[in-house]
């Protein structure tokens, strides 16, 4: 009889790796003859949401915040309009609700256009 098979112990060339880590896998000769199968993930995480928030100042024309939001936060005349009276009546509003780096870049943008048009505007993000 065969001392590998038809075998009384369990096949090992591929094995699953030890839960504690201790198994570093190969056996021991120097060759590559075993592979270590990890369980693959099923769950994907989804992205961290960011509120990115328009600041109320005294000077910033109105008609320069309008245009932001419609440029930057692809907001309708309407909406931009809506948005914009409530920071002026309210001192704070929301633009929108994005994953960490498109908040980053919108905030970018609209802090860039105030600087370039000597404005005081103000755009923060925060994690929702
Ligand atoms: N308060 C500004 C004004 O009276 C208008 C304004 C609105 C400024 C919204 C900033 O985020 C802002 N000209």
């Amino acid at each position: 009889m065969r001392a590998d098979f038809p075998s009384d112990r369990p096949y090992n060339g591929l094995r699953l790796a030890k839960e504690d880590g201790s198994d570093k896998g190969g056996s021991g000769n120097g060759r590559s003859d075993t592979a270590t199968i990890t369980k693959p993930k099923t769950k994907s995480k989804r992205p961290s949401l960011y509120r990115v928030l328009i600041l109320n100042d005294d000077y910033t024309p109105m008609e320069f915040v309008v245009l932001v939001l419609q440029d930057v936060f692809n907001k309708s005349r309407e909406d931009a309009m809506r948005i914009m009276l409530h920071v002026h009546n309210h001192g704070v509003g929301e633009c929108g609700v994005y994953p960490f780096e498109v908040a980053e870049t919108k905030v970018t943008r609209v802090m860039d256009a105030a600087r370039k048009n000597q404005h005081p505007l103000q755009c923060v993000m925060e994690k929702q």
